[in-house]
């Protein structure tokens, strides 16, 4: 049976594909997986049956034969584990693939999750001003060491995987921001990871629930 994964019935990034389910959607169009989506309402996340599904009452969760799992990283592990294409079958290469998967979660994306909150909870703030320079260079210190490590390779390691599609989705809400247009590199990398055509297929999934939930 197909996999079945929860997103927004109408997400607040308004279908520019920054809300987490986007990341399964994209894992699974990598290995070819067909999938279901339940569309939630904020209301029904705080519902005992999310709850049961997801501890913190967030999306997304990923439901399959008798298996529930939440928390992105470990799902999108959970596919590439089962499935070619987003992990090196070389021990060492997936090895460090999985190690790429951690850094873009737990070392690049913090500063960059913590600057997005600041702009939109700390605006009004008196001192936001003077702290948004700092939260800035901490962003810039972590893509300029990720450039130095890409230098001209198309991907983290070696062919693109899980590491890459975790890093791109964590570099995805830098977009706008005019921080990533300071790393040519960068640039080139986001550009070619959503050339792909499971991310183009994962993008066009997730923006046609939001286009419906305006229409509807
Ligand atoms: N660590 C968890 C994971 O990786 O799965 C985090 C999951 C998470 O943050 N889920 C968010 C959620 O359910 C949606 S994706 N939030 C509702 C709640 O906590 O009550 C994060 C997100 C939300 C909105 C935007 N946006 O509008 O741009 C971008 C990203």
């Amino acid at each position: 049976m197909s996999p079945t994964i929860t997103a927004f019935a109408n997400s607040p990034d308004r279908g520019r594909g920054l809300a987490r389910d986007m990341r399964l959607r994209w894992a699974l169009e990598e290995v070819g997986e067909p999938y279901e989506v339940r569309l939630l309402s904020f209301a029904e996340m705080r519902e005992p049956a999310h709850l049961a599904l997801h501890p913190f009452g967030q999306i997304p969760t990923y439901e399959e034969d008798g298996l529930a799992l939440f928390e992105t990283g470990a799902i999108v592990l959970h596919i590439a584990e089962r499935h070619a294409g987003l992990l090196p079958a070389e021990p060492n290469a997936r090895a460090r693939a999985i190690t790429w998967m951690f850094a873009a979660l737990n070392t690049v994306e913090p500063p960059i999750f913590e600057r997005s909150i600041a702009m939109i909870v700390e605006r009004d703030k008196s001192w936001h001003a003077e702290r948004q320079p700092m939260l800035d260079d901490r962003v810039r210190e972590r893509l300029g060491e990720l450039a130095a490590h890409l230098g001209n390779s198309d991907w983290l390691d070696g062919a693109f995987s899980a590491g890459d599609l975790l890093m791109v989705s964590v570099l995805l809400r830098l977009e706008g921001s005019g921080l990533l247009d300071e790393y040519r590199t960068l640039a080139a990398y986001l550009a070619r990871a959503k050339a792909r055509p499971a991310y183009q297929r994962a993008f066009a999934a997730q923006l046609a629930v939001f286009n419906a939930a305006q229409n509807g």
